[in-house]
């Protein structure tokens, strides 16, 4: 069972957190002296021994290119790369591997969409709907495409929990609004946005629709058929997996429409200087030697997810976020910046007279790791007209002690500014 100090209202059904803990080696270790307290999940979490192994066991015995070689280690490479694809895609349910694009996570999956579905399809005066919440992942391209095809990028309000309206965003859906994409969870908020219903919405509509699930995967359980969007996309490194490593999920007919967005090996069936045929799918993706290793770490991620209890971990998380906030909530000048009705396991905060910056360094003298700065959502740090916020951002693997030390934590750094 979990500790059950503090007052919680969402009770933790048997999730026993420290027989998780000791599948986390890192979770063992110390900083300045102090046992780690990790709270930057929602930058990346660590990863289970297992996915260690995974990769060590890979790179120590099956190593070799991919996809083309027709010795014995290339095909058991390409085994283990194509199983875990299998993995990614029965844990988000997609219909066919075909839909699962291997890459380096969700930036570079959302800049995939933009350039090789949105840039040939939008026209002067059409429309891309996003949110005021977005990571700059899911602005900053539909800029760029916005600024080669003469499009225009229609922004949709939050209001002042930080969250956002279903009815708002329907409202900014016209007859020019080509693509909708928006965030599942918010990685400067925590608010978990009204996807099911945008992606109805818009689809109602003939609206494109691409989630970014870069926050969500790990923590919401997806579906991306029930769901029923067009493109989702997400990262290893968030999911307990290894960094540059990721998917993108797309619709196949739309996958099938679209031109490969990078070309050289691999992703080809012929080449010749007369011209060149493509790779089925996914391989039209998938130019280049791809992380091979990575790949193997994900599948292990999610066979090590496939294994546990996921309702009572989210159960955890969310009992976590909410002892959070009743503890920080309790610390004199200390403001929580978004507080929407839907959250998923973060608290971002600030503190009156304290830069976040400095209660991030503070923090760590005393081993708790959080994020501070703009969590690359500088339009919400202007909505809340702060520069920066301090991010503490859960795990199923973190304890309520480890909550009551990043209070007492930032207590401390509180008082060292009085
Ligand atoms: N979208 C969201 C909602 C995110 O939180 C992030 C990363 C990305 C996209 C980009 O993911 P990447 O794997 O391609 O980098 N968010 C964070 C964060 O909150 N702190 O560090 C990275």
């Amino acid at each position: 069972m979990s500790e059950t100090t503090g007052a919680l209202r969402v009770p933790t059904r048997h999730f026993d957190v420290e027989a998780v803990r000791r599948e986390f080696p890192i979770l063992g270790r110390s900083v300045h002296g102090r046992p780690l307290v990790y709270l930057d999940n929602g930058a990346s979490s660590q990863s289970p021994a297992a996915v260690i192994a995974a990769v060590e066991d890979y790179m120590s015995t099956h190593h070799a290119n991919i996809h083309r070689g027709v010795h014995t280690l290339s095909q058991e490479a390409t085994a283990l790369y194509e199983e875990a694809r299998e993995r990614i895609r029965r844990f988000v349910n997609a219909a066919s591997r075909s839909e699962i694009v291997l890459l380096r996570g969700t930036t570079e999956a959302i800049n995939l969409i933009a350039q090789s579905y949105a840039r040939p399809m939008l026209r002067p005066g059409d429309e891309v709907l996003i949110t005021h919440l977005e990571h700059h992942a899911n602005i900053v391209p539909w800029q760029m495409v916005c600024a080669q095809t003469g499009a225009t990028l229609v922004v949709a309000p939050i209001d002042e929990r930080g969250e956002v309206h279903a009815e708002a965003v329907e409202a900014l859906m016209g007859p020019r609004t080509r693509i909708l994409a928006c965030a599942h969870v918010s990685n400067a908020l925590g608010t978990v946005l009204p996807v099911e219903r945008l992606v109805a919405s818009a689809r109602s509509r003939g609206i494109v629709t691409v989630v970014d699930g870069a926050q969500a995967v790990a923590h919401c359980g997806v579906d991306v058929r029930a769901l029923g969007c067009d493109f989702y996309a997400f990262s290893g490194h968030k999911m307990y997996g290894p960094t540059g490593i990721g998917a993108l999920y797309g619709r196949e007919e739309l996958l099938e429409r679209m031109p490969p967005w990078q070309g050289g090996g691999d992703m080809i069936l012929r080449v010749s200087f007369s011209g060149t045929t493509y790779a089925a799918l996914p391989g039209k993706f998938e130019a280049g030697t791809p992380n091979i290793s990575g790949a193997v770490g994900l599948g292990a991620a999610i066979a090590f997810l496939d294994s546990m209890d996921l309702d009572a971990a989210r159960s955890h998380e969310e009992a976590l976020r909410l002892h959070a906030e009743d503890t920080l909530g309790a610390i004199a000048g200390l403001r929580v910046i978004g507080t929407a009705r839907r959250k998923a396991g973060l608290v971002s905060f600030v503190v009156d007279g304290v830069h976040p910056h400095d209660i991030g360094t503070i923090l760590d003298q005393e081993g708790v790791a959080i994020r501070t700065g703009h969590h690359c959502a500088m339009p919400v740090m202007d909505h809340f007209k702060v520069p920066a916020t301090a991010r503490a951002s859960f795990a199923f693997y973190n304890t309520f002690a480890e909550i009551d030390r990043l209070a007492a934590a930032v207590e401390h750094a509180r008082r060292m500014f009085l």
